[in-house]
């Protein structure tokens, strides 16, 4: 039998040739996540929105790298023919992956959608620490001990994330307590408060703002010359022209939740049945908003991590 004390995660590893060269010239890159292309969103809207963020990453100056385990291999860095066969998966195919799934993933060699947690490790692993989401996990609303693992891995992997917030289906100002009292900074980008995922006003401040890409370096400059471990949040409102603000927001929000109170939704499914549900709920609109929301942070991420590789 193999020995297992011979193993490293160069055994699990691909990196694409592009992000491989963009490592070793210490270019700007930027990863991505594979959850929200999985069971965040349906296809083809999920393959059409995931291209067009790679593409708002390179317009902002950096090197696209998103992340998902093929069958139980990492890949750093997809192929558009990946990207289309991840996308047109069944989302109950694949392993949600956050901290605890990834070896399970990978030693099972199934499919698996890195989270917002899970995305953070394998970037951390392989040397990228910037990274662009929607919006990242948090405290679920009348659930106190539902808190998302990416609140304990931003309080743990230096990665900095480029995010619109906490999902509003989600409890806000209990997902902020958290963040603080793991030791995260939030950082409002061109705000004072942080974003409520697709609205763009959650009441909750922000810790600093900033309004261009150089202060968000300057600020993870100092993070890494400090040898800090936990991760940094940058908060990105959604682009005015998509934000979805109003009260049917909520109410939509409010009747989802209490539907997953009623149907027993707990766990890993969460997530992804409140946020396909406020979709339906709301014609589409928050989907639009998403969208939006993705493609501009892809940007504002690539921008970041081009002022960081600039010395
Ligand atoms: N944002 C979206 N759709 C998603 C997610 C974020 O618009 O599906 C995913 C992210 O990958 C995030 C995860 O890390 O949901 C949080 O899941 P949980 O609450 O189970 O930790
Ligand atoms: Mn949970």
């Amino acid at each position: 039998m193999e020995s297992i004390q011979f193993m490293s995660i160069s055994n699990f590893i691909h990196i694409h040739p592009e992000v491989q060269a963009a490592l070793a010239d210490k270019r700007a890159i930027v990863a991505l996540e594979s959850t929200v292309i999985t069971h965040g969103l349906p296809y083809p809207d999920n393959v059409k929105t995931a291209v067009a963020m790679q593409t708002a990453v390179r317009e902002g100056g950096a090197i696209p790298a998103t992340i998902a385990i093929l069958k139980g291999i990492i890949h750093v860095g997809l192929t558009d023919d990946e990207l289309e066969a991840l996308g047109q998966m069944d989302g109950s195919t694949v392993r949600k992956c956050s901290r605890r799934d990834i070896p399970l993933a990978i030693a099972r060699k199934e499919y698996g959608a890195t989270t917002v947690a899970g995305t953070m490790i394998l970037a951390n692993e392989v040397g990228i620490s910037v990274f662009a989401t929607g919006g990242i996990g948090g405290v679920h609303r009348g659930h106190p001990f539902d808190v998302s693992a990416d609140l304990t891995e931003l309080g743990r992997t230096p990665v900095a994330v480029v995010s619109s917030g906490a999902k509003s289906i989600l409890d806000l100002p209990a997902t902020r307590e958290v963040l603080e009292t793991n030791g995260i900074p939030v950082i409002g980008y061109g705000t004072d408060e942080m974003p409520a995922f697709f609205s763009s006003s959650s009441g909750l401040p922000v810790d600093a703002r900033i309004d261009t890409p150089e202060e968000a370096a300057a600020i993870i400059r100092a993070h890494h010359a400090l040898s800090l471990q936990n991760g940094m949040l940058f908060t990105v409102p959604v682009p005015a022209a998509e934000a979805f603000d109003s009260d049917d927001a909520e109410e939509a929000i409010a009747q989802a939740t209490q539907e997953a109170e009623e149907l027993h939704i707990h766990g890993k499914e969460s997530t992804p049945w409140l946020l396909s549900r406020v979709v339906e709920l709301t014609d589409g609109r928050s989907m639009r908003a998403n969208m939006a929301l993705l493609r501009n942070n892809g940007r504002v991420a690539g921008q970041i991590a081009a002022a960081l590789s600039t010395k």
